[in-house]
């Protein structure tokens, strides 16, 4: 039996099946989307807004960091296309001014929450992190914001609160990808209250000093390092404290293959390809995967007693 690595994977199979489809009719479609989305394509640059005063912050990983450039181009945001620099093209235009935040559910507080009042709630703090996608890449990024603590303390979850949903906006006239149904939009991701709480979770509102960048998930974004990236939802508009668990995007889209925990587990792999190890953007060799993308010593009291392979 041949085991292959994860650079030798084909698309086909490293993409879920609707995935895959979507683009494959997409190519068909030859540049549907970048026509369908509204001259965006010819759109300038996002302009590039220095945060106030960003402390940094000691636990931040001293590895290399991934350059401003990867790190825009190269990432997901499937709202605005499958591959990974659409993001970065398509989103240029992307409007995130007025934006509001609705918190709401089973708090004693809900209420919205502006992105002016959101960049004041706390101090913010530059915080470097591992990214570890799901895909077998990874990336080293200076993030910019507080942990979400600071807002869910606002809001005072009451007693029914057992999980939290994050729900990204729907505009498919701005977001050209949510026309193509690769997944139910919108975008729906969710954490269990301690990991909401958790003080590494964070509320992200900046990369490298700067407000957050379109493709990068602008304005307000999650950032939960100890999981696969899709857990970490980009342009939030809403936030719900739930008692059960929700049914997030990419369980309800591939439930034998994405789990509503996804902690990174080098020991688990996906159906169709190992998590032993990774790609860091930007080098060649591969990395060893670690447990809870290193972060392990701070989260795994989280999951005592559980099977996280049942629970992946
Ligand atoms: N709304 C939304 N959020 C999303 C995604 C997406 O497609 N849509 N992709 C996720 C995935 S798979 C990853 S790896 C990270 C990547 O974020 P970054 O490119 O800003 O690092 O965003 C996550 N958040
Ligand atoms: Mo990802």
């Amino acid at each position: 039996m041949i085991i292959r690595r994860p650079a030798d994977i084909p698309a086909s199979e490293i993409t879920p099946p609707e995935v895959y489809a979507a683009r494959r009719r997409l190519m068909a479609g030859a540049g549907a989307l970048a026509l369908g989305a509204g001259g965006l394509s010819g759109a300038a640059a996002q302009s590039r807004v220095k945060l106030e005063s960003v402390r940094p912050w000691p636990g931040s990983t001293k590895e290399a960091q991934n350059t401003f450039e990867q790190i825009t181009s190269y990432s997901n945001f499937y709202e605005f296309g499958l591959d990974k620099g659409d993001p970065l093209r398509n989103s240029k235009a992307f409007r995130t001014r007025p934006w509001t935040v609705a918190v709401e559910g089973e708090v004693r507080r809900p209420r919205s929450f502006t992105i002016e009042e959101l960049l004041k709630l706390a101090p913010i703090e530059e915080r470097v992190y591992r990214l570890r996608c799901v895909e077998a890449w990874s990336m080293v990024i200076p993030w910019a914001g507080y942990p979400l603590a600071e807002l869910i303390r606002q809001v005072e979850p009451t007693g029914n609160a057992k999980f939290v949903e994050f729900h990204t906006l729907l505009d498919p006239r701005q977001m050209p990808g949510q026309r193509d149904p690769v997944i139910q939009w919108p975008y729906v991701e969710g954490l269990r209250l301690d990991e909401a709480m958790h003080p590494l979770t964070l509320l992200t509102l900046g990369l490298y000093g700067e407000l957050l960048p379109n493709a990068n998930g602008a304005p307000v974004r999650l950032v939960v390092p100890w999981k696969y990236g899709f857990k970490s939802g980009k342009s939030i508009v809403r936030i719900r404290f739930v008692e059960r668990m929700p049914t997030t995007a990419w369980v309800r889209s591939a439930p034998h293959e994405y789990g509503f925990y996804a902690n990174v587990n080098p020991a688990v792999d996906h159906p169709r390809w190992s998590q032993a190890r990774e790609r860091r953007i930007g080098e060649l060799r591969k990395r060893e995967t670690l447990p809870f993308n290193g972060y392990g010593d701070q989260v795994a009291s989280l999951y005592a007693g559980m099977d996280l392979r049942k629970f992946y």
